[in-house]
């Protein structure tokens, strides 16, 4: 999936527009296209792979 994410300390990555990974493809069934969100990240082997994931509101 791809996000505009602001700064991610955890990562050491400054904000950008970029493509993740989804730890299972469930969790994008609540979500769709220009949805604003709240989710969580982590570097699995070298894959950027969101974790976590809801609609911000
Ligand atoms: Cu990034």
């Amino acid at each position: 999936m791809t996000l505009k994410h602001g700064p991610i300390a955890n990562l050491d990555m400054p904000g950008m527009t970029m493509i993740f990974k989804v730890a299972d493809p469930k969790m994008l069934d609540n979500l769709k296209p220009g949805d604003k969100v709240k989710f969580a990240a982590s570097n699995k082997d070298g894959a950027i792979t969101v974790t976590a994931i809801e609609v911000a509101r």
